[in-house]
């Protein structure tokens, strides 16, 4: 029998899981030079390996999983994936690595460090303390308002704000799509969150900073007015059990497009679980005529455990979903 082993080490941000890959995976399935070109590689070489640890039976349907890499370019290099592809940006995933690998002894532990994801350079600060990563905040890649988009879902238009935070998000009224952000409630967000995507996809809005067409890749459910809860779906179907990096970053951006945050003004985002990131906005700017914020988030990880995954020659079921 021939047997491959994978080390992870597993974190939770806010209640959602971050397996990180330390070990086992072939450097020629990570060629490039950046760390998007590393992650494009992966993905066209190695994708039984990121449905190796995400999904069933070693992962689940809500995995999320991260790739650091080496990098010329910052201090450190990741890259994200989940059980139905990858993200180029991820919040929860960068506080969970950068918790783990300090914490773990990976990385020097170095308070302020810049780390490479496909998405672009990110600048991390962590609160440590005793060897214990207390906090780690992150300043988010150029995140932009894209435009305002009505799909219609039941026969009832719904305005879809999408914005751009690393990864394109559609930001609704959770009542406009008739489901509420009570914990309980959560999973009854999934389909009216994925029909959304599905339509807002379909009308293929264009950035407004790269012309380039927009792909939404997740949903962010807000309470709208003044309520801090949200609630975002991604992938095929996952509930982001925190209140989402990328996705606080995108409720930054349109709250201050909105005139509704002032620069440096911080607010407090809940997830479904009833955790919070705290985030402001640091600087704007505009490129091609449009405003383009720096938003910063922080928020808190713990290790939940590490693990040697095993892939046998002889286990034939492979890896699966059930959806
Ligand atoms: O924290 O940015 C985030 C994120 C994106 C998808 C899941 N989590």
């Amino acid at each position: 029998m021939q047997r491959t082993e994978f080390i992870t080490v597993d974190t939770h941000t806010g209640g959602e899981p971050t397996r990180i890959v330390l070990d086992g995976i072939e450097a020629d399935t990570l060629t490039g030079e950046t760390v998007r070109e590393k992650r494009d590689q992966f993905a066209a070489t190695a994708d039984d390996v990121r449905k190796l640890l995400m999904q069933e039976p070693r992962g689940h349907a809500d995995m999320f999983g991260a790739v650091p890499v080496p990098t010329d370019r910052a201090d450190l290099g990741v890259f994200f994936m989940d059980t139905d592809g990858y993200l180029d940006m991820c919040g929860h995933g960068l506080i969970g690595v950068v918790t783990a690998l300090i914490e773990q002894g990976e990385l020097h532990e170095t308070p302020e460090l810049t780390v490479e994801t496909p998405a672009g350079l990110v600048d991390v600060t962590a609160e440590i303390a005793d060897g214990v990563v207390r906090r780690v905040a992150f300043e988010n890649v150029d995140s932009y308002v894209c435009g305002t988009i009505t799909v219609e879902q039941d026969g009832v238009p719904v305005e879809a704000r999408i914005v751009y935070s690393g990864n394109y998000f559609a930001v609704v009224d959770a009542d406009s799509l008739g489901v509420t952000l009570d914990r309980e409630d959560a999973t009854q967000c999934i389909d009216p969150a994925l029909e959304l995507r599905r339509a807002v996809n379909d009308a293929a809005p264009e950035d407004p900073v790269t012309g380039a067409r927009v792909t939404v890749s997740a949903v962010e459910l807000t309470g709208g007015g003044d309520s801090d809860r949200s609630c975002v779906v991604f992938a095929d179907g996952s509930v982001d059990r925190s209140p989402c990096g990328t996705g606080t970053c995108a409720r930054l951006t349109l709250h201050h497009a909105d005139g509704d945050l002032a620069i440096g003004e911080r607010v407090e985002v809940t997830g479904p679980v009833g955790s919070t990131f705290e985030g402001y906005i640091s600087e704007t700017s505009v490129a091609n005529g449009v405003t383009v914020t720096s938003p910063v988030v922080s928020g808190t990880a713990h290790i939940t455990g590490e693990h040697t995954f095993y892939r046998t020659d002889d286990d034939t079921l492979g890896s699966f979903t059930l959806a």
